[in-house]
C-alpha cells in the first residue's frame, strides 16, 4: 500500500517539529510581526542560529578556549543574553582555575527556562547563577570574562556605549570581552557580504520566502554596525587591545583584554 502524498506530507511535519526545525517563516505572513526570542523561538533556536549565522558552530567552542586563557580564579564570568546557553557552558567547560561563578543574563523567560534545564543535566562543576532582566540594568563587579555573543546588536544603540563602559569597569586586569556580531560594510562590500550570507541560509534550506519574511522581521530589532565602529567603542572605554578574532561572511567576533 502506498501513503497518500498528504499523509507524508503530514508525518514530515510531526518529524520536523519533534527535530525542533525552524520553520516559522516558511508560509507568507500578511502583516509580519517584529521578531522576538518567545516560546515558538525558543523552541526551535539551536536549529535556527545554525542554520542562519555563519561560524556560530566554530565561535562556541573558540569561547571554550579563550575562556581556559582568561579564565582568573576566585572572579565572575559573565554571558550576557545567554539564550539557552550554549556560550555559557562552553565558558563553563572552559574554565580551569578554582572559585569561578558564572552568571548568565537574558531578558526571555522562554530562553533562560529551558537554559535551567540544560545547566541541570550539564556535568561541568563550576558553579552557575541564571538572571532574567536587561543586560543594561545590571551591575558586573570581578569579572574576568565577559561573553555577548551575538547580544549587543539587539541592545538599542545608544544604550550601548554605557554598557560596554559598564562592562569594561567591572572587569580585572588582564579580563577579557568576546564580543560577536553581525556586521555592516560600505558599499560595494556590504552587498557581496550580504548575499553571501544570505546563500548560506539557501545553501541550509531556508527559501528565498523565509530568508525575506526573517530579514523584515529583524528591521529594527538587530542592527548591525561596522567592525570599525566596535573596535573604536572598545578602544574608547579603556581597554588595551581590541581586535578580530574570528570572522565569516557578515558576521564577526571580537577580542578586548583590559
Ligand atoms: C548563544 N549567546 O547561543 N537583555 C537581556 N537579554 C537580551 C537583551 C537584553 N536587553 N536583548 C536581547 N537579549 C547566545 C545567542 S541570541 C543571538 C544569543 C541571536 C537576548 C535574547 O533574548 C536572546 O536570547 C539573546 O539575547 C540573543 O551563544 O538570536 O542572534
Amino acid at each position: 500500500m502506498r501513503l497518500p502524498h498528504s499523509l507524508w506530507q503530514s508525518i514530515y511535519k510531526v518529524i520536523e517539529y519533534i527535530m525542533g526545525r525552524d520553520n516559522i517563516y516558511s508560509q507568507d505572513h500578511e502583516a509580519l510581526e517584529a521578531f522576538a526570542f518567545d516560546d515558538a523561538v525558543a523552541r526551535v533556536f539551536p536549529d535556527m542560529i545554525k542554520r542562519s549565522v555563519p561560524g556560530y558552530t566554530m565561535i562556541i567552542p573558540m569561547i571554550g578556549v579563550i575562556t581556559d586563557q582568561y579564565a582568573q580564579a576566585n572572579t565572575h564570568l559573565y554571558d550576557l543574553g545567554c539564550s539557552l546557553g550554549a556560550s555559557l557552558l562552553a565558558m563553563r567547560h572552559g574554565v580551569n582555575v578554582d572559585g569561578c561563578k558564572i552568571i548568565g543574563i537574558d531578558n526571555a523567560e522562554a530562553m533562560l527556562k529551558r537554559c535551567q534545564s540544560y545547566v541541570d543535566i550539564d556535568d561541568a562543576t563550576v558553579p552557575v547563577e541564571l538572571h532574567k532582566g536587561d543586560v543594561t540594568e545590571f551591575e558586573y563587579n570581578n569579572a574576568s570574562v565577559v561573553t555577548l555573543n551575538f547580544t549587543l546588536q539587539f541592545i538599542p544603540l545608544e544604550k550601548r556605549q554605557a554598557l560596554i563602559q559598564k562592562l569594561y569597569d567591572g572587569l580585572q586586569p588582564g579580563g577579557a570581552l568576546i564580543l560577536s556580531e553581525k556586521i555592516c560594510f560600505d558599499e560595494p562590500e556590504q552587498t557581496l557580504q550580504q548575499e553571501l550570507h544570505w546563500d548560506f541560509k539557501r545553501a541550509n534550506g531556508y527559501s528565498d520566502l523565509e530568508v525575506s519574511q526573517k530579514r523584515s522581521a529583524l528591521e529594527n530589532v538587530l542592527v548591525p554596525e561596522s567592525a570599525q565602529a566596535h573596535i573604536e567603542r572598545l578602544k574608547s572605554v579603556g581597554f588595551s587591545q581590541a581586535c578580530t578574532w574570528y570572522q565569516c561572511f557578515n558576521f564577526t567576533s571580537f577580542i578586548a583584554v583590559k
